[in-house]
């Protein structure tokens, strides 16, 4: 039986008193006496560390405690003293384990020996690091390197993402599937055809200069809460901030910072100066309605010889397929505009007005946007609503994919790909004297498929949670164990180790935040934040247990015992001095490391060169590209009686690493099993308050999805659609319902039946 959720509807702002309460319990949780402690003082400032929970950019002048409530609560976590020692493994079996709830297993604390899995006991055993490599190494060898799969969780450093690619390419494969496939690779897709880079064009400094910011489809408040400081003051200036998302997330509409005494007695500021409830999968219909009304005033403008409202000098020297995309606004009826946004005409024309009054506006956008089935599209659209004012390349404008883990975008840019063309094959050839895999490798989805149908033998796992973080769970977790080898790298126990391969180990390592001792004293390592900033990152606290190996060991320590000598490349001397490794990468990347170990502490960051932060544009026409979206819903049409559904994180997780039970902001306490709903759809299907009901997937592939359980909310959400949590949601996601092109799990918008349970 569920235990039931408790609703109480917030009222408070975002930050405040609640956020502090928050913070107090998950401390006391934690056993770390942490608030105002030396280790939090260090949190993302030069010199310091880097908060292990979200990519949001760290200021060259820090505050004086530059963390949020979130990021608090990640280091906790992390550093927390709790164990999981071969003593606890010795007790449990895995199929025990598997009986436990996401949160009881992390939260039994870090893992501390390397171990391998004994099929005959069902349990883990210790094993030495040697041995551990050695068999690693000979299973690699034993299989076919095109069925390996190598996969990376955003969290890992540059240091040893570089390592980890050149492992897995000199052993021979591409197949590098990360978290970014399941998160902004629509982004990455989407914006070098149209701006010519993957990343985003803003910097921190940028939300200064900013008078229009505009949202779309990102949870600020719990996912990116450090973000909420620049926009604050944004607000304050006046700047109108204009937020689109199917729910009112509460960061996006009061903020106090809980850090600041006067504000914690004023109540906070206002956020959003408006705020649009689109329809989930309703923001390609709801810019081209924006986009249409800019146009069409700079038809009246241009008629009655006022004022233009386009940008044609920059239309004019900057970009191309302007026309084709201006007659496509024009064309689109507001009936239908209406219908698939879910917005009405007056609001688009509300935020067109302020949208065209503006001088400098920022789209930020997050996983409202990339995890549809037109996800793609819709990224592409975002930007022809920029280019339309000249909103890119220049102060105080700019598009912001605001990513998701702290180091997810810079993994890309050390050659975390599947996808060939990123990656500069023929220097690493150069380099270390070595034939790369030419061909492309697999991604996230061909990953899954590949272990679905059989193909994929071997699995490595740098961090993360695969098995719980996909699609289709309930399936993949079957066809898992038909894999010869699976490694999970790790620092905390999760699901992911409990489904094992024929021969399966569980390497536990250092954490960012712990002190990385090497031959020639502690390290450091890097990242790249949201705005492409790289920072670099130096642990302060003693390791949880003694023999722990770094990230960047553990890398070496398989390669070594997979490759054959190489007189080019020396592992353990890398491991001995990461800055040996970062010379590599700037050899390896000399434009965008220039000088990398001299400016690896440099305050803010030191900016990759962006060629779009210079309006120069490296695409096929040389220019910025408006496009014609081929869809208008970035989502499946769907008829009567199936509900789009939209997996949530609330605020009490980091991903599948559920720290509680409450999503505090959205009043939801006490349990995830939850759907919420529109009251007028709960009429319609005869739901009442508090019953319980079963989500149906909606495909024609013959499989059963369901979830039953569920907790009726009624919500605040435009009808039609429906919200749920992941990962609780994953197994109504068919790993074939993703983003075109980019094929990230379309998580936003599953289609789904409802069924009321039967009560008892
Ligand atoms: N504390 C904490 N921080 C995190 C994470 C975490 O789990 N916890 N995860 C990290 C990671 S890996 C990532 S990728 C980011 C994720 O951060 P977000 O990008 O915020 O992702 P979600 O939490 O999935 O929330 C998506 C938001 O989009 C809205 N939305 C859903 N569908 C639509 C739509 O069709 N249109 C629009 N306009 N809005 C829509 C939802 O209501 C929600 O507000 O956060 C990172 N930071
Ligand atoms: N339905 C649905 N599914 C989704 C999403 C969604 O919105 N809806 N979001 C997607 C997104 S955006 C993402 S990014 C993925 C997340 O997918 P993943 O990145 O694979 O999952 P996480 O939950 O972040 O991984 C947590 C685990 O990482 C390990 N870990 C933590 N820190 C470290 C470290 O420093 N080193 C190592 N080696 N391991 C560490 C811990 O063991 C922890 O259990 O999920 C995706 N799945
Ligand atoms: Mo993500």
């Amino acid at each position: 039986m569920n235990r039931k959720a408790d609703i109480k509807p917030y009222s408070g702002p975002a930050g405040g008193w609640g956020s502090v309460k928050a913070l107090e319990s998950i401390l006391t949780q934690e056993e770390v006496a942490i608030l105002g402690s030396e280790v939090l003082w260090h949190q993302n400032k030069p010199d310091g560390f880097m908060c292990v929970s979200c990519s949001w950019a760290k200021p060259a002048e820090p505050h004086k405690f530059e963390f949020c409530e979130n990021g608090a609560k990640a280091t906790a976590w992390e550093i927390t003293k709790k164990k999981t020692t071969p003593e606890f493994f010795a007790e449990h079996t895995l199929e025990e384990l598997r009986t436990w709830s996401d949160n009881a297993l992390e939260d039994n604390g870090r893992l501390t020996n390397p171990m391998r899995y004994d099929p005959a006991t069902d349990k883990y055993r210790p094993v030495a690091w040697e041995e551990a490599f050695a068999e690693i190494g000979r299973e690699l060898k034993a299989l076919d390197p095109a069925s390996v799969i190598f996969y990376t969780s955003g969290r890992a450093s540059l240091e040893t993402s570089y390592m980890y690619q050149l492992f897995g390419r000199m052993y021979g494969t591409n197949n590098f599937p990360d978290s970014s496939n399941m998160c902004h690779e629509s982004t990455s897709v989407a914006l070098p055809k149209v701006i010519g880079v993957p990343v985003g064009t803003v910097l921190l400094e940028d939300f200064e200069k900013a008078d229009c910011i505009l949202f779309f489809g990102h949870n600020t408040t719990t996912n990116a809460p450090r973000m909420l400081h620049p926009l604050q003051e944004a607000a304050k200036r006046g700047v109108p901030i204009i937020t689109f998302n199917p729910l009112r997330e509460r960061g996006l509409e009061r903020f106090v910072n809980p850090q600041s005494p006067v504000q914690m007695v004023a109540g906070g500021t206002r956020i959003s100066s408006q705020y649009h409830q689109v329809m989930a999968g309703g923001d390609i219909a709801a810019v081209t309605g924006l986009c249409k009304l800019v146009i069409e005033a700079d038809d009246a403008a241009r008629e009655a010889g006022a004022e233009r409202i386009l940008d044609v000098a920059f239309i004019d020297e900057h970009t191309h397929g302007f026309e084709a995309f201006a007659r496509f606004c024009r064309e689109q009826s507001w009936e239908e505009l209406e219908r698939i946004s879910g917005l009405t005409r007056e609001a688009m024309q509300q935020a067109a007005d302020v949208y065209m009054q503006a001088k400098a506006v920022i789209l930020n956008y997050g996983m409202g946007i990339t995890q549809h089935k037109y996800g793609v599209e819709a990224c592409r659209m975002l930007v022809n609503l920029l280019l339309l004012r000249g909103n890119i390349g220049r102060p105080g404008a700019g598009i912001s994919p605001v990513r998701g883990h702290s180091n997810v975008q810079g993994q890309r840019t050390v050659g975390i790909a599947e996808k060939t063309k990123l990656v500069p094959l023929d220097r690493l050839a150069e380099l270390y004297g070595f034939e790369p895999p030419r061909e492309d490798g697999l991604n996230t989805v061909d990953a899954c498929e590949g272990i679905l149908d059989g193909s994929v033998k071997g699995f490595v796992s740098l961090g993360g949670n695969f098995v719980r973080a996909i699609p289709d769970r309930d399936r993949m977790e079957k066809a898992w164990r038909g894999q010869r080898l699976s490694v999970q790298i790790a620092t905390k126990l999760n699901r992911s180790h409990l489904i094992p391969g024929e021969v399966t180990y569980l390497l536990p390592c250092l954490g960012r935040i712990e002190i990385d001792e090497q031959a020639t004293g502690p390290q450091a390592v890097s990242m790249e934040d949201s705005t492409a900033c790289i920072h670099g990152s130096r642990g302060r606290r003693e390791p949880v247990a003694e023999g722990l190996l770094s990230e960047p060991a553990i890398v070496a320590g398989m390669a070594k015992a997979t490759l054959a000598p190489n007189p080019r490349l020396d592992w353990d001397a890398w491991v001995g001095d990461y800055a040996l490794v970062r010379d590599a990468i700037e050899r390896t990347y000399p434009d965008q490391f220039k000088d990398f170990n001299e400016r690896l502490f440099e305050p803010g960051g030191f900016p990759r060169p962006l060629p779009a932060r210079e309006r120069r544009w490296t695409t096929e026409t040389g220019k910025a590209n408006f496009t014609v979206p081929a869809h208008l819903a970035n989502r499946r049409e769907d008829g009567p009686g199936i509900y789009q559904l939209l997996t949530l994180r609330a605020d009490g997780q980091f991903n599948t690493t559920v720290y509680n039970e409450d999503d505090r902001f959205r009043g939801v306490y006490g349990s995830r099993e939850v759907l919420l709903i529109n009251e007028a759809d709960m009429a319609e299907l005869g739901l009442r308050e508090g019953e319980m009901a079963t989500l149906v997937t909606d495909s024609d592939d013959g499989i059963d999805r369901r979830l039953a359980g569920l907790q009726v909310v009624p919500y605040d959400i435009p009808r039609g659609c429906v919200a749920g949590y992941y990962p609780e949601c994953n197994v109504l996601i068919p790993v074939s319902h993703y983003a075109e092109e980019a094929k990230v799990p379309a998580a936003k918008s599953v289609p789904v039946r409802i069924q009321r349970d039967a009560p008892g």
